[in-house]
């Protein structure tokens, strides 16, 4: 018989690639020890690093899928597990790897010209450029497509002039690049451009107070007849499914990297509760514990086999957009549900930030809303197993 090993309940280091063990054990070296000493700091100053985007760029955790241009090439589940390991220390780390990678790199690989490819991504595969991705608006946020961003072309074509505001954006502040998507106003189709930082018009103001997501810096974008030169329009990509090619993939990630986020919540609980002593005995040793930690374990096993299983699918060639929907919002559901029952296994420490639950507790609030919010993804299951989209009339 096997023995059971918590740590790695349905054996999945055992379904990896060589490569892909490799990856995830490099990455973990490097995110236990370099990462996680600073995030106490960050999250207290509300801080982001922007040397933490040259680090994961010279392990080549950036772009990790692309094959070329100074990109790793490494599989959908290397990617997984990167975000995985990423987000046991924190989700705004992650966040900044998954912005970079999925939301401006891939859409720059997938729909951009060969120059736009040469010039932008090497640079952003090293963490030298910073990008960010701007499609939620202050008035339109689950729908996308009812966007006010605007992008008139000019008389001879050699020119768009955007107009607009961005609301919600994981590194605007801190971005040399940017991935904006507006409509056309002659045929009102959504298309992406890509502005640079310094293009009269454009500021990317921080937004301050975030209880959530303290170590990521987030910002908005404004727009005030920036003028883009055509060369910048992103030619592959017309209407939503250009941005929602963008989201499959980093929603993907997510599907992994708040599975490591619950990971650390439940070890760091066994932990405590092992140590710590009430009525004379390891709280650990009181059924209540035990049955919990069962569930925690059980649920974080299982969200793992599923996100393996859609990443060897993407990989295959088959990615299925509802399949990642119903592993990102199972995902972010059972993480924050194990990250609050830690917090409470840990008393009155579950709230200190020293302990580190409790901000995970509050990270996984905004990665429950971001990318598509639970009940978004819910309604994207529940009209394809019936048939009728619930989200207008
Ligand atoms: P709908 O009619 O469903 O679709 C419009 C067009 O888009 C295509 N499409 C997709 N294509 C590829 N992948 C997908 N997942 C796709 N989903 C839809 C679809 O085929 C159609 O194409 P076509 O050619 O027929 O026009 O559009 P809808 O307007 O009814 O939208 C429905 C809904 C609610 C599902 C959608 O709007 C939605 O997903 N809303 C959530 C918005 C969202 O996720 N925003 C994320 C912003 S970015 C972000 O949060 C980054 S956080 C980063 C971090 O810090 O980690
Ligand atoms: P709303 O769409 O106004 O939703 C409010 C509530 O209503 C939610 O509970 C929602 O589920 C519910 N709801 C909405 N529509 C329906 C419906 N039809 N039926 C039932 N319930 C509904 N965006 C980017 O473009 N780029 C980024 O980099 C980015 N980074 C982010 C970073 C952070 C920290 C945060 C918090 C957000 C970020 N976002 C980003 C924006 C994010 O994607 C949006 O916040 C998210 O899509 C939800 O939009 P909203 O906030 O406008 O909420």
């Amino acid at each position: 018989l096997r023995k059971y090993d918590w740590k790695d309940p349905l054996a999945l280091e055992e379904q990896l690639t060589e490569e892909e063990v490799s990856v995830m054990d490099s990455v973990r070296r490097y995110t236990r020890e370099k990462l996680f000493p600073r995030v106490l700091e960050a999250h207290r100053e509300e801080r982001f690093d922007p040397e933490i985007m040259a680090e994961m760029g010279a392990m080549g955790m950036l772009g990790s899928t692309i094959d070329g241009y100074g990109c790793a090439g490494l599989s959908h589940v290397a990617y997984g597990l990167i975000a995985r390991e990423v987000e046991w220390v924190d989700s705004g780390y992650r966040s900044a790897m998954s912005v970079q990678s999925s939301l401006v790199m891939h859409p720059i690989h997938a729909y951009g010209t060969e120059a736009q490819r040469e010039k932008y991504l090497p640079k952003l595969a090293t963490g030298e450029l910073i990008g960010c991705f701007g499609l939620t608006e202050p008035n339109h946020g689950s729908d996308p497509g009812s966007m006010e961003t605007r992008a008139v072309p000019s008389s001879d074509g050699s020119s768009y002039k955007l107009s607009g505001s961005k609301m919600w954006i994981t590194n605007s502040p801190i971005a040399d690049v940017f991935v904006v998507w507006a409509k056309t106003v002659d045929d009102g189709v959504i298309r992406g451009f890509i502005l640079e930082k310094g293009m009269p018009g454009l500021t990317a103001p921080k937004i301050d107070g975030k209880f959530s997501l303290r170590a990521s810096i987030t910002g908005s974008i404004s727009m005030d007849d920036v003028e883009v030169p055509a060369e910048n329009l992103l030619p592959n990509a017309r209407g939503l499914g250009g941005p929602f090619g963008c989201l499959n993939k980093a929603r993907y990630g997510i599907a992994w990297g708040t599975l490591g986020a619950a990971e650390f919540c439940m070890e760091k609980a066994v932990e405590y509760q092992l140590e710590r002593k009430q009525f004379g005995r390891p709280l650990a040793a009181n059924q209540v514990s035990q049955v919990k930690f069962a569930d925690m374990n059980t649920e974080i096993a299982l969200g793992l086999q599923s996100a393996l299983r859609v990443g060897r699918l993407i990989d295959a060639g088959e990615l299925c957009p509802e399949m990642i929907s119903l592993i990102k919002r199972n995902s972010c559901a059972k993480a924050i549900d194990i990250a609050r029952e830690a917090r409470d296994m840990l008393g009155g420490n579950g709230i200190a930030d020293e302990y580190h639950v409790i901000r995970h507790v509050l990270n996984l609030e905004a990665v429950k809303t971001y990318e598509g919010t639970d009940t978004i993804h819910k309604l994207i299951l529940g009209r394809q197993i019936t048939g009728i989209p619930a989200f207008s009339s």
